[in-house]
């Protein structure tokens, strides 16, 4: 089975290549690192460690995604897995998110950190806060019950296809949960593990990245609502 791990990464020299390091390769054929104008040494690290590098320049989550998402559309993938490049969750991890994916019995299987182990202070307060709205409105709406928004997820390719996946920006998680039950996608959520990120937070983190982020999920939510 192709499995190809994509990690958008926006100045992460410190945990890059730890992150793309500890990616078990006895399942995980190409490790995709897209990096988004980082001014840092992103780049570099993660090609010693092995991955292959993709540049956006188009600045946003969502975007670096999607340019990975294109470049393996000819290349024959079985299964994506999504994580971040901060070292918080735990690639190894992975053998956990795809195994319910290569038995059969699943589509999409999203790593929930808020029934996993975290390590003290590794989930912040509004990064909870956030799942709790999303998971409200998103079981009020579409009847499915969704614990975390979490980035570390496993989903076959050609189902992530299916989905036209169009966020270019931190709707990119709520809107793959959303369409995936909207398409019929068989989900599951599994609980993974989380610690402190390594370097400098970019997203929940800091008030600006809070506050962009709420309004884009909030924004996704009820756009999603509109149409089919
Ligand atoms: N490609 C790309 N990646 C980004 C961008 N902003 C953040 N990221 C990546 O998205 C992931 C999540 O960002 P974090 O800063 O860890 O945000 P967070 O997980 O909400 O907050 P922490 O609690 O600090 O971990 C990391 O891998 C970042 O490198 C961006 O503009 N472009
Ligand atoms: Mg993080």
């Amino acid at each position: 089975m192709n499995i190809v791990v994509i990690i958008p990464a926006y100045n992460e020299e410190l945990s890059i290549g730890k992150v793309v390091s500890s990616i078990p390769r006895k399942v995980v054929n190409e490790i995709i690192v897209v990096n988004n104008n980082s001014n840092d040494n992103t780049a570099e690290k993660a090609r010693a460690a092995g991955a292959t590098v993709l540049n956006e320049a188009f600045q946003g989550y969502g975007a670096a995604c999607l340019t990975g998402i294109e470049y393996l559309k000819n290349k024959n993938v079985d299964t994506i897995v999504f994580i971040d490049g901060d070292y918080s969750d735990y690639p190894e991890e992975i053998n956990l998110l795809v195994e319910p994916i290569i038995d059969g019995k699943y589509d999409f299987v999203i790593g929930s950190r808020i029934l996993g182990k975290r390590e003290k202070g590794s989930l912040p307060l509004q990064s909870r806060i956030g799942s709790l709205v999303a998971g409200f409105l998103i079981n009020f709406f579409w009847k499915k019950k969704y614990t975390d928004l979490g980035p570390f997820r496993a989903i076959k390719f050609d189902k992530l296809i299916q989905l036209n996946m169009k966020d270019k920006w931190y709707g990119w998680t709520v809107e793959m949960q959303i369409k995936a039950i909207k398409r019929r996608l068989r989900i599951k959520e599994i609980p993974v593990s989380y610690r402190k990120r390594i370097g400098k937070s970019k997203v929940t983190g800091t008030l600006k990245g809070t506050i962009m982020a709420s309004i884009i999920i909030l924004k996704t939510i009820f756009s999603e609502l509109f149409c089919d």
